[in-house]
């Protein structure tokens, strides 16, 4: 049909450009166009921990956290080392991940009901079922969070952990001031310097410090009570629900090749099986992809170039000494389970 007025050219015109700009965007996600559009994920990590987020001597993040995060760039970039990571403060992660400084964060951040009803942001995943702990000089004989009456505690501002001792403490009617220090290393310090009876924070985080201890480790000894849980994990916008499931079926895509005997190195070999949901995840058929608004070979990328959930956890947590545990799989006694995916 000819348009006689320039009105109607216009409209033409116009309408041609909206079809374009909608074929062009495909993923359906503003977070990942945008991704995809800057050819890098920006991934907030704490970039202080071992075995969570901590440059190696070469500059390059190493930790479970990292790994996570990698996961995410492969499935929706295809290349994992196409992330740039922000470290963030047990303070400021929140703002960085609102005001869009990061896509996402993967930062030892606890799921709790405050954080999805009042911030804006929502949990996707949980890649470390964790809790709350105490750290001791050996030197004190303290051998039980019982006998904290009246104790200092060095703790992060800002953090659950703050929030899990105040009410346990007061349950159990004891005393305690905290010591409130943002700056890990400084807290850390004050904790050596004797400033502070004790040290809390995630389990895994003392753990972590204990190892960085080196052949010190054994001055320092972990209270057997974990008073509060802490599933850790990432942590999205609300808003962009497409972006949500990517970062969510990425974490079940690992997972689901634990389950199935599929890891980076044996991918390959899978790629004729015939068992359906090993096809599907491999992006072999059932176009879980398209779903996700990512390419099919989303799962394929993101367990051949950074492992599945087994792998992550022995590279990054193992040489830490923390056993498995509760993060095993379902079916191996833990609490990881991930829905069909179909
Ligand atoms: N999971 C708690 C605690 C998070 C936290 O304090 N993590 C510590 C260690 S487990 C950390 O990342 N510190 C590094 C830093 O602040 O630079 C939360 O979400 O509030």
């Amino acid at each position: 049909m000819k348009f006689k007025t320039s009105l109607g050219a216009t409209a033409l015109t116009v309408g041609m450009l909206f079809a374009g700009a909608a074929m062009a965007q495909g993923s359906g996600s503003a977070t990942i166009d945008a991704i995809v559009k800057r050819g890098e994920l920006v991934c907030g990590v704490a970039g202080a921990t071992a075995g969570f987020s901590l440059p190696d001597s070469q500059g390059v993040m190493r930790g479970i956290d990292a790994d996570s995060c990698r996961t995410v760039a492969a499935a929706i970039l295809g290349d994992a080392k196409k992330i740039k990571f922000v470290p963030t403060t047990t303070t400021n992660r929140f703002t960085a991940l609102q005001s869009g400084e990061v896509d996402m964060l993967y930062r030892s951040t606890t799921w709790t009901l405050g954080r999805e009803g009042n911030l804006g942001t929502l949990f996707a995943s949980i890649n470390f079922y964790d809790g709350t702990g105490f750290l001791v000089k050996a030197s004190t004989g303290v051998k039980s969070v019982k006998e904290l009456d009246g104790a200092t505690v060095c703790v992060q501002p800002g953090t659950s952990t703050e929030l899990a001792i105040a009410d346990h403490f007061r349950v159990n009617k004891l005393k305690f001031t905290p010591i409130l220090i943002q700056d890990l290393a400084e807290l850390q310090a004050a904790y050596i310097s004797g400033r502070c009876d004790t040290y809390s924070t995630d389990a895994s985080g003392l753990a972590s410090f204990r190892f960085q201890q080196g052949p010190k480790a054994t001055e320092h000894v972990l209270l057997p009570e974990i008073i509060s849980k802490e599933p850790l994990g990432a942590m999205v916008r609300k808003g962009d629900d497409k972006f949500f499931d990517l970062v969510r079926w990425t974490y079940f895509a690992g997972l689901i090749a634990e389950e199935n005997g599929i890891n980076s190195t044996n991918i390959d070999t899978f790629l004729t099986s015939n068992i359906p949901e090993v096809r599907r995840l491999l992006g072999l058929e059932g176009d879980m992809g398209k779903a996700l608004g990512v390419d099919a070979k989303f799962a394929y990328n993101s367990v051949k170039q950074v492992g599945n959930t087994a792998e992550i956890w022995e590279r990054n947590i193992t040489p830490m000494g923390i056993p498995r545990g509760i993060n095993n799989l379902w079916n191996k006694g833990g609490l990881q389970y991930a829905p069909p995916m179909r």
